[in-house]
């Protein structure tokens, strides 16, 4: 039958599941047969034709989808193609969106600030607290008229954004936000789940306690004076390669109150007390204040824009961290006022909302969250009777639209995936902009059951687990091909050979790569595993959240 010749396939390394659409890709140039061999059985048992075969434009390679989905026992097989021979043993298994969606959730845990990581539940990964930040300085940006200098605020918990260790509140938004969405959605799951986390406040599901950790940092980023929320609480530089415990020496500040910031911030504490009430009525009420005040303050400020040069021409010491810049603030104002309406039925924060003023020609991200509140207000609408809008069926719109786009990119790419048949598709952290494909499929499919959308979002879990060109999986700890050396402080700093597991790294990009050298120069294929490419091997709260919400819809569809 020839001999194998594994470079050539490319397969979901943590396996499909039994009753899902199973694609195999395959790097060729011509169209030809395909085997699929049972390992259990030693035979083949399924003959067929490779399909799509194509150029894939931004990988400059050509390749041509496998489809087996008709084959639903569960167990290990390899595929056979003609001139090219076997590929290696891939799995078909009910369990195979598990360990994806428990690790990226417990990851959550282990990049948390302000406490030790335990070794009941980290093993290895366990270390000691980092940054406490109970004495964070007010940068100069950020203080009042008359205000003492050495004035400083507790500010502690919360997750570290990436590989460095600042708190950022734009970011930190849209990943609370994804993963307070993923359990209204499905929490039904998520809630019965075993996870290796601490569980502080009994009084609500562990998942939700957990979130809980970053919602308590979030909450002392208000001041509560006037309502306004800092940008961001950061230290002045980049750390070293340190772990968290060691070099706290730098002080630590937060830094001017931005709208963006603020909106964001509204958002999600209203979106958290409509959660949490059911658990907790104080904590949903303190969100809810948060949220209110929150939105008043953005209200009297309606366009302070983070411009960190500018800051660092007026302000000493000089800013050099993350930006999150966001300058296009209508989608903040959309989301805030709709997250505030669904909570509180005030229609004068409906009012404000212009669906028109929004950008949707790419998915979620920190910088559009366009699409977020339209995802609350369709899921609510369908769960809340009280919740009825005219305006509904618009919304339903703009989101299968979206999904009918990418399904067609699915569909006919000879990738036999959404992601990546833009060129737009490649930005920094493009890998977040594959799951949050993801997450916009699954919210469609709750709107008309179309299971095309789906079938396209396992093809988004797939090529994040290894059916992509570099035939890697983005997931640390899982995959057969691991990612072993990404951007991450603490798994670069501390002694373990491993990274910590269930990190979605960014991707490939080929459009801002000052960091290091790289082997492939394509968009698809630009990419090292390197401590160095923090342009594509940094890991993110964003990233790793938007992952989270497509791994809890796939296995709440596949296998609960
Ligand atoms: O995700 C951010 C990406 O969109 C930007 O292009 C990039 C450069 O500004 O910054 C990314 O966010 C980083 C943040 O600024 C600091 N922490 C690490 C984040 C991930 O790389």
């Amino acid at each position: 039958c020839g001999t194998e010749n594994t470079n050539r396939f490319r397969m979901n390394q943590e396996g499909y599941f039994p009753t899902a659409k199973k694609i195999i890709t395959v790097k060729t140039d011509s169209p030809s047969k395909f085997l699929v061999y049972d390992e259990e059985q030693d035979k083949n048992i399924l003959a067929g034709d490779v399909e799509n075969v194509a150029l894939w434009e931004y990988a400059n390679e050509s390749y041509g989808t496998i489809d087996i989905s008709e084959i639903k026992k569960e167990g290990t097989y390899k595929i056979w193609v003609k001139d090219l021979g076997y590929s290696e043993p891939f799995e078909i298994r009910k369990e195979a969106g598990e360990k994806s969606l428990l690790s990226s959730i417990e990851a959550f845990y282990l990049i948390r600030c302000s406490t030790p990581i335990e070794e009941e539940y980290a093993g290895v990964y366990a270390r000691p607290e980092g940054h406490p930040d109970t004495e964070v300085l007010i940068h100069p940006s950020a203080l009042k008229e008359g205000q003492d200098p050495k004035t400083t605020i507790s500010s502690a918990r919360g997750w570290y954004d990436a590989g460095d260790y600042n708190k950022y509140v734009v970011n930190s938004g849209i990943s609370t936000y994804s993963m307070l969405l993923a359990f209204e959605q499905y929490g039904e799951m998520l809630g019965e789940m075993v996870y290796k986390i601490p569980h502080e406040n009994k009084a609500l599901p562990l998942y939700l306690d957990n979130v809980k950790w970053n919602l308590d940092w979030l909450v002392t980023m208000q001041d509560v004076e006037d309502g306004g929320v800092y940008h961001k609480l950061t230290n002045a530089n980049f750390d070293g390669i340190v772990m968290p415990h060691k070099g706290q020496d730098n002080p630590r500040y937060v830094v001017q109150k931005t709208t963006a910031a603020t909106l964001d911030f509204a958002a999600v504490m209203a979106c958290a007390a409509r959660i949490y009430k059911k658990y907790d009525e104080a904590l949903a009420e303190q969100y809810q204040l948060a949220a209110v005040k929150a939105y008043q303050w953005a209200e009297k400020h309606p366009a302070v824009i983070y411009d960190q040069n500018k800051l660092n021409e007026t302000f000493e010491p000089k800013v050099n961290t993350g930006a999150y810049d966001d300058k296009n603030l209508a989608d903040e104002w959309n989301w805030a006022a709709t997250e505030l309406y669904i909570l509180t039925k005030d229609d004068s924060y409906y009012s404000k909302v212009d669906w028109d003023k929004a950008n949707y020609e790419q998915v979620q991200s920190w910088g559009n969250v366009a699409f977020l509140p339209l995802y609350s207000l369709a899921h609510n609408e369908k769960t809340e009777s009280a919740i009825s809008h005219k305006d509904f069926p618009k919304v339903e719109k703009i989101i299968t639209q979206k999904a009918d786009l990418l399904y067609e990119q699915y569909k006919t790419s000879s990738a036999g995936v959404s992601m990546g048949q833009l060129k737009s598709d490649f930005v920094w952290g493009s890998n977040s902009v594959a799951a949050n494909q993801g997450m916009l499929l699954l919210n469609a499919y709750k709107l008309n059951y179309n299971s095309g959308y789906i079938d396209a979002a396992v093809g988004i879990f797939d090529y994040l687990l290894g059916r992509n060109p570099l035939k890697i999986s983005y997931l640390t700890g899982a995959g057969t091909h691991q990612v072993m050396h990404p951007h991450h402080r603490i798994s670069e700093a501390d002694t373990v050979k491993a990274p910590y597991p269930g990190l979605l790294i960014g991707g490939p990009q080929n459009e801002n790569n000052e960091d290091c050298e790289y082997p492939y120069d394509m968009p698809a294929t630009k990419f090292s595993d390197t401590w160095c490419s923090y342009s594509t091997n940094e890991i993110a709260i964003n990233w790793n959240a938007s992952f989270v919400y497509l791994m809890a819809g796939l296995n709440n569809h596949f296998s609960h």
